[in-house]
């Protein structure tokens, strides 16, 4: 391939929702993503009900995470997730607050990116259990910033991070 040509790049999206009805924010997440142009979707995670991390007095998660295919660079990625973060209605209220949608680049093929507002591979990947168990789920062979395969990263983690698998809303 020639000059900036890229083709088609794997990349690993992770997806979170604590607001409002977290399984139909995330479904619709998916689906605006599959629509739109140089955008695949290869792989989805099951959904996982985890306990937030952070800032710890919120609702439960619904995190997953999602494999596409694409043709957009980094950057546009970056700027076509956060157009979906506002098509869903996303407000930016307190810093790792309760949201109704969030979608953060994971991995993007083996690129490494070091910018004040993108950062590839996402910078504390390895810390989350409510990223590093649904991705271990999709790509248990892939592997991590650290050398690890994702299924090695998973073992032994974080026992204050609750990450259950969601079987839907019982109500
Ligand atoms: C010390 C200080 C240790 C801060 C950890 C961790 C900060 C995670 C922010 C941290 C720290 C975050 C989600 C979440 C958030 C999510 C679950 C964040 C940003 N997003 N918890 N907390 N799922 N379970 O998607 O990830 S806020
Ligand atoms: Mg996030
Ligand atoms: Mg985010």
């Amino acid at each position: 391939m020639l000059g900036q040509e890229r083709g088609f790049a794997p990349a690993y999206l992770g997806l979170g929702s604590n607001l409002g009805d977290r399984e139909v924010n995330l479904r619709a997440a998916v689906a605006i993503l599959g629509a739109t142009a140089g955008i695949t979707v290869e792989g989805l995670s099951s959904w996982y009900e985890t306990t937030p991390v952070g800032k710890t007095d919120q609702g439960l998660f619904l995190n997953g995470v999602v494999r596409i295919k694409t043709t957009l660079s980094p950057r546009e990625l970056l700027q076509c997730v956060l157009a979906i973060e506002q098509r869903l209605g996303r407000v930016r209220r307190e810093r790792w607050g309760p949201r109704n949608i969030d979608i953060d680049i994971l991995l993007y093929d083996a690129l490494t990116i070091k910018e004040p507002d993108l950062e590839i591979p996402h910078p504390r990947l390895l810390e989350r259990a409510f990223v590093l168990v649904p991705l271990a789920e999709i790509a248990p062979d892939l592997i991590l910033p650290d050398g690890r395969r994702a299924r090695e990263a998973v073992r032994g983690l974080f026992p204050g991070q609750e990450v259950l698998p969601y079987n839907g809303c019982r109500c």
